[in-house]
């Protein structure tokens, strides 16, 4: 089986479509529930309608610019023809969101070609707290599923705690964890953790990291550091940078997408928690702002919570 092929699975499984649709049950709730009020009482789209709609779409966290844009397209696309009713206004919506999802990003991971790097180098990146550690676990699981080899690197140095994590992570889903005492270089962990994929013949690294924000001259330092030892073992490394957010931090999120862009080449976003949160607007901006494939999402903390995010059914979902 090649590189990623569990995707290919993913698309055929109904538990994974009922996962996402359980796991986005506050968003949708809250979406829906606006939408209809936005819309009562009313048989054409009017700008009370219109103006009721953006505010849906912003306290969805979609963020005000990428808002406006889905508002002036339904303006749009109303306008010869206003006396639309409320299913199909959302059905307009829907459709509008879609669009902008696809022509944001048009690489769905399924796409991506992995077959030629060998190790395939992910480093992952994001502030505390955001679930990098856990998307980590539950990503090693699924790509040894699909028979890879896999090696996890604990670079987040930082805390005790972060590389015990990473370390249980590694025994529950079975592959090898390299690690150092807390307070260790997070380049030279990286670079042993290289070193013996190469030696090993390991299909995957995945690097935790600590991303501390505490600057932006700071982490850039800091990414820049490992990356520069990845590139000494393996060149091209790390061929996926990638940026885990929580999405119930809503418009937080947006800010670190901001800072952390800034400070290195982020190249794939996991969204997590979207199980627990009534802001899933928030890929709709993020996809929109930052043209940065949205790969993975996570749905709840046990270890098949993580899914490839497919735009269709996310937006689906989201309307079901
Ligand atoms: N509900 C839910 N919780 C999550 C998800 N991803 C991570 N978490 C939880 O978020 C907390 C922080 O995760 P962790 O991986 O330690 O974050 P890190 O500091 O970025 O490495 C933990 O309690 C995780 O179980 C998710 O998709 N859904
Ligand atoms: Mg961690």
């Amino acid at each position: 089986m090649g590189l990623f092929d569990f995707f290919k699975k993913k698309e055929t499984a109904p538990e994974a479509q009922e996962a996402l649709d359980k796991g986005l049950e506050k968003t949708k709730e809250g979406f829906f529930s606006k939408i209809t009020k936005a819309v009562a009482g009313k048989s054409s789209v009017d700008d009370e309608v219109l103006d009721n709609l953006e505010e849906v779409l912003v306290t969805s966290d979609v963020g005000v610019t990428t808002t406006l844009k889905i508002i002036k397209r339904i303006e749009e696309r109303v306008s010869k023809d206003k006396y639309v009713n409320t299913s199909e206004l959302n059905f307009i919506l829907r459709d509008e969101i879609q669009l902008l999802l696809s022509e944001n990003n048009s690489n769905d991971f399924r796409q991506f070609e992995y077959g030629d790097h060998k190790p395939y180098v992910i480093m992952v990146v994001g502030v505390n707290g955001v679930g990098k550690t856990t998307t980590i676990g539950k990503l090693a699981h699924k790509l040894k599923e699909s028979g890879l080899k896999v090696v996890l690197g604990a670079a987040d140095t930082f805390r005790a705690a972060a590389v015990d994590q990473l370390k249980l992570w590694g025994q529950r889903v079975d592959v090898r964890v390299v690690a150092q005492p807390m307070g260790s270089d997070p380049a030279a962990v990286a670079f042993d953790t290289l070193q013996s994929a190469v030696a090993n013949g390991e299909d995957v690294v995945i690097i935790d990291t600590a991303g501390r924000l505490h600057n932006k001259v700071g982490l850039m330092n800091e990414l820049g550091k490992i990356k520069q030892v990845m590139q000494k073992v393996v060149p091209g490394a790390p061929h996926e940078i990638l940026l885990v957010l929580d999405a119930s931090t809503g418009q937080n999120a947006f800010e670190q997408c901001k800072q952390f862009t800034e400070a290195t080449d982020v190249n794939a976003l996991a969204i997590t928690k979207l199980d627990g949160t009534a802001k899933g607007g928030v890929i709709i901006g993020i996809s929109d702002q930052f043209k940065i494939p949205v790969k993975y999402i996570g749905v709840g903390e046990k270890i098949g919570d993580l899914q490839l995010f497919d735009k269709k059914e996310f937006v689906n979902s989201l309307f079901k």
